[in-house]
C-alpha cells in the first residue's frame, strides 16, 4: 500500500496595470506607444457605442440590448492580440469585441435592431455570428480550430462567454476536446461576477474559473480583466501557444458588469449598491489613462479629441442605420434552411398571404 501526491497544480494571476496606472515594467508586453493609443482610442469608440446603443433602446429606436460596460478590457486587450484571420466566437456580451475585430458599427446596430444582416462578417475578418444560446458557440469554436490544425494553416480560434457558461455541459465537452486534440483555441471566460442574478460564489464551488482547465489538460490563467494590458498579455501568449502547436488555454478575465445584465433587467434587485461602487471606481478606461498620463501619452486635448471623433464616429453609424430599409418579415421564414420546409411555407402563407 502507498500513498503520495500524484500530482500539484497551481494557478497564476496576472495584473500588468495596478489600480493608480502603475506598470510592472518586467511584465509589460511588447506595445509600441502608437499601438497603446490605438488600444486606448478603441476603448473610448466601444464605451462610447455601449452608452447610445442604451439609449437608443431607451428611446425605442433599438430592440432589447445587451451592454458590456466595465468589460471593455476583456474584449479590445484579446481582439488587439488576434490577427484578422484567426477566428472568433463571440457571445451577446461582445459588441465591443465585434467593433474592435472591425465589424461595422452600422450592422452592429442593424443586428440589435433586429436585423440578422447585422451579423455577416466583414471580408477577410473571421468573426462568426454572436451567440444568444449560452455556451453553445465554444464547441463551434474548438471545431474551427480543429480545422485549421488540420489544415495547417496556422490560425487560432478565440471563444467568448461568462462564468456561467462554464456551468453548461458544452463548455465541459469543448475544453475536452480541446484538450484530447490539443487544438489551437482560446476560452476567453469573462468572469464578470454575475450570470443576470447568480452570483459567481453560487455558480460554482471552484475558487477560480481558471483552474477548470486543469482537469482538461491544459493551461489556465485568471488576469485582472480590468488591466487592458493584462488581458493583451495573456492572450498573445496563447495564440503564440497555439499557432505553435501547443494547444488550448483558458484565459478567466476577472472583472465586472458595471450595468445590468440586459435593457430588460433592474440589477439593483440584486447587487449592493456598495459592491457597485467598488467596481465602478476601478474602471478600465480610467486605468489605463492613468498610466498614458504618466507615461506622456495623453493629456486633456488628445482624450477630448478622442471622445469628440468617438462621438462622431458613432453617430454617423447611427444616421446611416436609421436610413437603411427595414428587412423584408418574410425573412425570418426563408433563411432558416437552405431551401424553406413545406410547414414554414404554409406558416409564411397564413401570415402574409391573406392580409
Ligand atoms: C442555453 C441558454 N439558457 C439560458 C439562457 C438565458 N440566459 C441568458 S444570459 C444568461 C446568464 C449567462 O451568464 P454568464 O454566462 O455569466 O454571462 P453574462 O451574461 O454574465 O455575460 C442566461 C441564463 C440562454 N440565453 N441560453
Amino acid at each position: 500500500m502507498t500513498k503520495r501526491v500524484l500530482k500539484e497544480f497551481k494557478i497564476e494571476y496576472l495584473q500588468v496595470l495596478d489600480e493608480n496606472g502603475n506598470c510592472d515594467e518586467a511584465l509589460m508586453p511588447k506595445l509600441s506607444n502608437d499601438e497603446i493609443k490605438k488600444i486606448y482610442e478603441m476603448l473610448v469608440l466601444i464605451r462610447v457605442f455601449d452608452q447610445k446603443a442604451f439609449n437608443m433602446q431607451r428611446q425605442g429606436r433599438l430592440g432589447t440590448y445587451i451592454q458590456f460596460k466595465g468589460q471593455e478590457a476583456c474584449q479590445v486587450g484579446s481582439a488587439f492580440a488576434l490577427k484578422d484571420d484567426d477566428f472568433i466566437f463571440p457571445m451577446y456580451r461582445n459588441s465591443g469585441l465585434l467593433i474592435a475585430r472591425k465589424h461595422p458599427i452600422v450592422q452592429v446596430l442593424q443586428y440589435w435592431s433586429g436585423d440578422e444582416r447585422g451579423l455577416k462578417s466583414p471580408q477577410n475578418v473571421n468573426n462568426f455570428p454572436i451567440s444568444i444560446p449560452v455556451g453553445t458557440q465554444e464547441v463551434h469554436a474548438v471545431g474551427a480550430a480543429w480545422a485549421a490544425k488540420l489544415r495547417g494553416t496556422k490560425q487560432v480560434a478565440a471563444t467568448y462567454f461568462g462564468e456561467g457558461a462554464t456551468s453548461k455541459g458544452d463548455f465541459h465537452e469543448a475544453m475536452n476536446f480541446a484538450g484530447v486534440f490539443n487544438v489551437p483555441v482560446i476560452f476567453v471566460c469573462e468572469n464578470n461576477q454575475y450570470a443576470i442574478s447568480v452570483p459567481r460564489k453560487e455558480q460554482t464551488h471552484s475558487e477560480t474559473i481558471a483552474q477548470k482547465a486543469i482537469a482538461y489538460g491544459f493551461e489556465g490563467i485568471q488576469v485582472d480583466g480590468i488591466d487592458v494590458f493584462a488581458v493583451y498579455k495573456a492572450m498573445a501568449d496563447a495564440v503564440e501557444k497555439g499557432r505553435s502547436g501547443k494547444g488550448p488555454t483558458l484565459i478567466e478575465c476577472f472583472t465586472y458588469r458595471m450595468c445590468d445584465h440586459s435593457t430588460s433587467d433592474d440589477a439593483s434587485k440584486y447587487r449592493p449598491k456598495e459592491e457597485v461602487e467598488m467596481w465602478v471606481k476601478k474602471d478600465p478606461i480610467e486605468r489605463l489613462e492613468k498610466y498614458m498620463r504618466k507615461k506622456g501619452l495623453l493629456d486633456d486635448l488628445y482624450k477630448e479629441s478622442i471622445a469628440s471623433r468617438s462621438k462622431d464616429i458613432v453617430e454617423k453609424a447611427v444616421t446611416e442605420f436609421e436610413k437603411m430599409p427595414a428587412p423584408d418579415p418574410k425573412d425570418i421564414f426563408k433563411y432558416v434552411f437552405a431551401e424553406m420546409t413545406n410547414q414554414q411555407k404554409e406558416e409564411m402563407e397564413e401570415l402574409f398571404d391573406n392580409q
